[in-house]
């Protein structure tokens, strides 16, 4: 039924594999959605170039100026595809009650019957990609496989960047060793015969829905990110900690890094931190000059998979393949890793455009371009800034790269098993309360301060700026069933291992009394890793505080650096009347999740109220 589609010398309408299960939902699907021809993506550069040409054809993508960003590519969403959709977004568990008061739920059987009337028709007058995808290196351990059936050439380009796809992947499915996640996901702006497309389809109204029993992704009305990528929000964390809980493994929302010393030894680290906290600068930090022979790689910046290894220690892999991290910020001073990362091969989305064919964000350099189109195609300078406040770039733009790039990529980013981590970190931006760092006292008591984090909002994020939201563990938009079973299985996992990470807390972002950060934060962040470290291998001296153990100001490594000791002290004072304070936020949280809330939170509670 499917007729013959010739790209780059290939009829794509045929299968790249024999598995007759997926052959046929293939089918099926094509039978629901209607696309006018189906391409099954074998990856190959032909087939990428293919791609972008046909894309640049459409006015999808602007291929930029190809000397000064040699493989780079350009897009603007619509102006109303421009983030995740946490609102549109559901998990639709047998029960309301597995989901959890945190996420949105439908009954999955209505779900589905929406589902149907939806994609009914929905690829008309396009292309359907099979699209194969493994999240983690094909054929590992560890790694999962997916297939999504996209309408959306963008996110076949944005994927082959993300995860590991194509021909590879098939051969794979076809050893049938695996269970395949299926991945359904269409823009929702089907064409009538002659209608023309516009550059960036999609539909006002989106789903983005999971099935976390049968393990089914189906995504409506948005090219966009975590709601069309389907690999990394909906699978590597949304599905996967469904799987992750089932099977004694951990899908968490963290970067990996691996400090190495002058001796060569190499301690990684696994950090979570809500979105606008600084994961990806951190995941790329270049240490201060006067830390000779320091060095930290990068492993992830976004998503670690961690299982119990052979010798009872987490191990953790990056499902991901690439990174797709905010560009405004981004900068030669504030991320240099990240800037050479960008500098070829990547696709940008919502940045601006600048005349010679490049591209711009607010914060990539100190002077702007005299003038620029934005991320919405109109005339930009510096002067209609300075009178409206208009932006350049969207806040959310955004930069598609191969991790393989990254000058500072660990050589064992790929190893199929995973690297063995030492202490886990959790993160937000607090201006006053929460010290620069302490050490949670044991695993509970880290489970608890994980579970009861949380982070000022910020403009990006929407809603009231400056007010602390509970984050936990920063799954609250990414745990796929309920958080009180997700802090229960974090509980748990400590019986497989026969060492557990140490678990840190850190908060870069606190203010004096002027609203003035107390922390230089970036590159400066080394000493306090490196005083991780000295923990986490049992090296570095602490003192007893009622949250933890704090370092004293002797026991960070300043040198290179003349930080007073006041203001050491400040960013770590405590202050018994914040914390009351603190407490109670804790107890909002606890109230959510109350019946499936692990005993051992509460006992924490009460051993920190003793302690203050
Ligand atoms: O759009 S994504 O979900 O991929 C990025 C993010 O929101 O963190
Ligand atoms: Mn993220």
């Amino acid at each position: 039924m499917t007729k013959p589609n010739i790209v780059a010398g290939r009829d794509v309408s045929l299968p790249l594999c024999q598995n007759t299960h997926l052959i046929r939902w293939v089918e099926k699907m094509a039978q629901l959605a209607k696309p006018d021809s189906i391409h099954w993506v074998d990856g190959s550069e032909a087939e990428r170039d293919a791609l972008y040409e046909q894309m640049v054809a459409a006015g999808t993508l602007i291929r930029l100026n190809q000397e000064k960003w040699p493989g780079c590519y350009y897009a603007r969403s619509d102006a109303g595809d421009v983030a995740r959709v946490e609102d549109r977004t559901f998990i639709c568990s047998l029960s309301r009650d597995a989901a959890g008061p945190t996420n949105n739920w439908v009954e999955p059987f209505q779900m589905r019957r929406k589902l149907k009337s939806l994609f009914s028709g929905a690829m008309r007058g396009r292309t359907m990609y099979v699209l194969p995808f493994s999240m983690g290196p094909v054929g590992g351990p560890m790694s999962r496989i997916g297939v999504q059936l996209t309408d959306s050439p963008y996110v076949v380009v944005n994927m082959r960047i993300m995860a590991r796809i194509g021909a590879a992947v098939f051969k794979e499915i076809d050893k049938d060793e695996k269970r395949v996640v299926p991945c359904m996901h269409t823009v929702g702006m089907p064409l009538a015969p002659g209608q023309k497309d516009v550059p960036w389809p999609c539909n006002e109204e989106k789903y983005i829905v999971h099935f976390p029993e049968s393990r089914e992704i189906w995504s409506y009305g948005s090219g966009y990110g975590g709601n069309a990528l389907l690999g990394k929000k909906c699978f590597a964390l949304r599905i996967a900690s469904n799987i992750a809980r089932d099977e004694g493994w951990m899908a968490e929302h963290m970067l990996i890094v691996g400090v190495e010393d002058p001796q060569g030894e190499k301690t990684y680290i696994a950090a979570a931190f809500p979105s606008a906290c600084g994961k990806t600068n951190l995941a790329m930090l270049i240490p201060p000059r006067t830390f000779d022979g320091w060095k930290v790689w990068t492993v992830g910046d976004d998503i670690a998979w961690i299982k119990p290894g052979p010798g009872g220690r987490l191990h953790a892999i990056n499902p991901e393949a690439g990174f797709f991290g905010v560009a405004p910020g981004t900068s030669a001073a504030t991320n240099p890793n990240a800037m050479a990362t960008l500098a070829r091969n990547t696709i940008f989305t919502n940045t601006a455009l600048t005349p010679d064919g490049g591209v711009w964000w607010e914060g990539m350099t100190k002077e702007p371009p005299a003038e620029c189109l934005d991320w919405r195609g109109r005339r930009w300078t510096p002067e209609i800034a300075r009178e409206t406040g208009a932006r350049a770039s969207h806040p959310n733009a955004r930069f598609t790269s191969p991790a393989s790039q990254c000058p500072s990529i660990d050589p064992d980013w790929e190893k199929p098993e995973g690297v063995p981590i030492s202490a886990i970190v959790f993160g937000g931006r607090r201006a006053a309360t929460m010290p620069l760092v302490f050490q949670a006292f044991n695993w509970t008591s880290g489970v608890y301060i994980g579970a009861t984090m949380g982070s000022e909002t910020t403009a990006a994020a929407g809603g009231q700026v400056g007010t602390v939201r509970r984050d936990p563990m920063a799954m609250l938009p990414f745990c796929g069933y309920h958080l009180g079973d997700y802090l229960r299985h974090w509980l748990k996992m400590q019986r497989s291992l026969r060492e557990t990470p140490r678990i840190f807390h850190v908060n870069w972002f606190r203010k004096d009394d002027a609203g003035r950060f107390l922390w230089p934060g970036f590159g400066e962040n080394m000493r306090i890793l490196k005083w991780i470290v000295d923990r986490a291998r049992g090296r570095a001296l602490a003192n007893e505080s009622p949250i933890g153990w704090t370092p004293s100001y002797e026991s960070i490594d300043w040198r290179g650096l003349d930080f007073p000791r006041e203001t050491f002290e400040e960013l770590q004072r405590f202050d018994r009347h914040a914390w009351r304070a603190e407490i109670i936020g804790h107890e909002e949280l606890f109230i959510d999740l109350h019946d499936h809330l692990p005993p051992e939170m509460i006992y924490e509670r009460e051993l920190l109220i003793c302690r203050l």
